[in-house]
């Protein structure tokens, strides 16, 4: 856990020598290296201990150094420096939409605001405005902003929340007196965003399982201690909830505790016309009272005549009627990927090089991988320009010979312009195998207006994918305003697939937007817009709100061989 410590410590200063003015570069530098610590595989403690956090993208002399300060010292002197010129708090105004870092700048020297709280209470108080260049619109836009980065606090993402309960559910799993474990409630249903984890075991030592959890190292404090449920806060601010049941009752309290509630209301109801009782104990004939299930979740739903229903599938949406009739889709599963259709390298913003990807691809099982760097309006992401990018295909070209049983798409992801044309001339795009289109700017255009522009785009012959189809930000950014059903229709005329983008802040489209385009037959495409090799692994995220989307391996373009996605851009 060390390694989120630095990461964080990084990305802070990131952010307090931008709002210093400090040198672009370098606060890219830092940056970059936190994210990168950030999704380590393994333990950087290790990497370090080995001599090799040179290999680490992103890890420069300066920032190796400063790793080692921490791992000796348990601090860092720049970073403490820093501090006192910037107050950490200070930070935290720059996840606001429509504050920068000359504003919080701003702010700080000229009004003493140091955190959110406080500038929120400015702002209700009208005592911004007063600021030259400061209008009453940029005031109301703050406390709208604020809101929305609150309510982002309050609930954190799928990505999170799995990496936080792997880490306790592999160490509790080790202990000889865990006998089954499991995460439950909105973890597993695996929702988007989940407010706490909820994790259940048996044990035949309930005293020897809660020590060991409130001993964990990411444990920052314990809320409660109990022989049945104990709850730790981690130091990222994750609140767990740990709970050991009998035995008998294992099936039935994980059934409890997945949830939704709303399905779990329609179920007892169904058990009751059954005069059988439903509970986290067990299953119980209503009449005699006995027990009569309740070890293993699947007899909750046989003694009811039902399927097995998966979990994420368990919200009150359709599912109890499908199960009913016998017509639950069977969801595609994670092992039925065979490629990524959308990654980034070093050409632009990404941190490993073409061959580095190509291997980490193979190595995770893939067919297939699909080069999309970005294109050359996109500056900031180092988008290529056309003589770069003609020079990346015939890369691409050269490599795919000397690959056996795979296959390395040229791609890009295009940037989709206000009006609705494309980044590269026709004449490139026509030398791609893929594109895939997408916005990065102007997100702030009237529904109708930015519809036109989408559908304009996936009207192009040459695109197949539109890529994080509304722009959604968990936490950071609403979707924009756009006629999805329209955009829908049109895809489907055009042969284009819409994306699931499986970066943890992203899972766009989300579950309900999936369902809508199965039943309008567009394809989608789970891709996880990859900028190093570990977030390939992100596609278990994408897979999961595909689950959730009800979607089918049929559904997804990326369960297809190569041939076959090639003539359905083709068609
Ligand atoms: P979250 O944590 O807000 O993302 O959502 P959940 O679904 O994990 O909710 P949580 O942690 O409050 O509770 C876990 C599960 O326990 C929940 O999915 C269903 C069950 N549960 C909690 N409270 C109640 C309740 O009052 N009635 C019933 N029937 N079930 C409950
Ligand atoms: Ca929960
Ligand atoms: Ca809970």
């Amino acid at each position: 856990m060390i390694s989120i410590k630095i990461a964080n410590i990084f990305e802070d200063i990131a952010y307090m020598l931008e709002i210093k003015g400090d040198n672009p570069f370098r606060i890219r530098a830092y940056r970059k290296a936190a994210r990168n610590i950030r999704t380590l595989a393994e333990d950087l403690e290790k990497f370090a201990d080995e001599g090799r956090l040179d290999q680490i993208p992103g890890i420069g002399s300066g920032t190796k150094e400063k790793i080692y300060e921490i791992l000796d010292t348990g601090r860092l002197q720049f970073y403490e420096k820093l501090k006192n010129e910037i107050p950490p708090s200070l930070v935290k105004l720059l996840s606001i939409p429509g504050v920068g870092p000359k504003l919080a700048k701003r702010f700080y020297e000229e009004l003493d605001i140091r955190d959110i709280e406080h500038l929120e209470k400015m702002a209700k108080e009208h005592r911004l405005a007063g600021l030259p260049g400061i209008k009453e619109k940029t005031e109301q836009n703050i406390i709208k902003g604020i809101e929305m980065v609150k309510r982002g606090l309050e609930r954190m993402t799928l990505g999170v929340a799995l990496s936080t309960a792997n880490e306790i559910v592999n160490k509790l799993s080790k202990l000889s007196e865990v006998k089954r474990i499991s995460t439950a409630g909105s973890l597993r249903r695996r929702k988007e965003t989940i407010g706490d984890i909820d994790i259940l075991t048996t044990s035949s030592n309930s005293k020897k399982v809660m020590d060991t959890f409130i001993s964990l190292p990411l444990v920052e404090r314990v809320l409660v201690c109990g022989d049945t449920k104990s709850s730790i806060i981690t130091y990222d601010g994750i609140h767990v909830d740990l709970r050991v049941v009998e035995p008998e009752s294992y099936g039935s309290a994980l059934a409890y505790f997945t949830g939704s509630k709303a399905h779990n209301i329609r179920i007892r109801e169904i058990a009751m016309k059954n005069s059988l009782k439903i509970n986290e104990y067990g299953v119980f004939d209503e009449k005699t009272g006995m027990k009569i299930a309740g070890e293993n979740e699947e007899e909750i739903y046989q003694i009811i005549d039902l399927p097995f229903i998966v979990p994420e599938l368990r919200e009150d949406r359709g599912e109890i009627e499908a199960a009913k009739q016998n017509r639950l889709p069977g969801l595609v599963k994670l092992s039925q990927i065979k490629g990524d259709l959308h990654i980034h390298t070093i050409w632009s913003d990404g941190g490993n090089s073409i061959e580095e990807m190509l291997k980490a691809a193979q190595e995770i099982g893939y067919k297939y991988l699909a080069i999309c760097d970005h294109s050359q309006t996109l500056k900031v992401a180092g988008g290529l320009s056309e003589d770069k990018l003609s020079e990346q295909i015939e890369k691409i070209k050269e490599l795919n010979s000397k690959y056996k049983d795979f296959d390395i798409l040229a791609g890009s992801e295009v940037d989709i312009k206000a009006d609705g044309s494309l980044d590269y001339p026709d004449e490139l795009l026509e030398k791609l195998d893929i594109v895939v289109a997408a916005i990065h700017t102007r997100l702030k255009m009237p529904r109708h207006e930015m519809t036109r522009r989408i559908i304009k785009a996936i009207q192009n012959p040459y695109v197949n994918i539109l890529a994080h189809p509304t722009g959604r930000l968990l936490g950071v950014r609403d979707a924009y305003e756009i006629d999805l059903d329209e955009i829908l229709k049109v895809a489907k005329r055009n042969n284009v697939a819409l994306e699931i983008n499986a970066f943890p802040e992203r899972l766009d489209l989300n579950d309900i937007n999936c369902k809508r385009a199965k039943d309008y037959g567009v394809l989608i495409s789970i891709n996880t817009d990859s900028h190093i090799t570990n977030q390939l692994n992100y596609m278990t995220l994408g897979v999961s709100v595909a689950r959730r989307g009800w979607l089918e391996p049929e559904n997804i373009i990326n369960t297809k061989h190569i041939e076959e996605i090639l003539s359905f851009f083709k068609g």
